[in-house]
């Protein structure tokens, strides 16, 4: 029996500006997942504030919203089995200084000396996140 899951995956305003959507998804692609729809946003202040609800009140909130609201972001529904788990694991861990190289961020991405990381991507961390992030993405 198997479960076919699916995630949110962003490629975030850096990654869209550097043009490196077209690498991203050839890396997704390469691994086997299905693209199912994807789409150009300009996030607005209360997609984004919805998106990332649970940082509100974090020293990077107010910086990360106006990073992700500097230019488009490209959304993606993702489908594969333990995609959610997956994608993580193509992206690497949230600072790209120490993400291994091989991954998304380890690879493609750097600090710039931000007040907030600009790492390229999002994907989403549970099946609950998936659900609800999928549902403000691709209303
Ligand atoms: P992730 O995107 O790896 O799931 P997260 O959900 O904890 O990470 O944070 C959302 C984004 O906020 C993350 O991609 C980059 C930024 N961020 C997180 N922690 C940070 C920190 N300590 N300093 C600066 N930016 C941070
Ligand atoms: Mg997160």
């Amino acid at each position: 029996m198997t479960t076919i899951e699916e995630t949110l995956v962003l490629v975030k305003p850096d990654g869209v500006a550097r043009g490196l959507t077209g690498e991203i998804l050839r890396r997704i692609e390469a691994k086997g997942y299905s693209l199912v729809d994807i789409r150009l946003v300009e996030a607005d202040r209360d997609l984004l504030a919805a998106h990332y609800a649970e940082h509100e009140g974090k020293p990077f909130y107010a910086p990360l919203i106006e990073f992700m609201e500097s230019g488009p972001t490209v959304a993606i529904r993702l489908a594969g089995n333990r995609v959610i788990e997956g994608f993580r694991s193509l992206a690497g861990t949230t600072d790209p200084t120490t993400a291994a190289p091989g991954t998304i961020r380890g690879d493609l991405g750097r600090d710039w000396g931000a007040k907030v990381q600009q790492n390229l991507v999002h994907g989403s961390d549970s099946t609950e996140s998936a659900e609800r992030e999928l549902a403000l993405w691709f209303r």
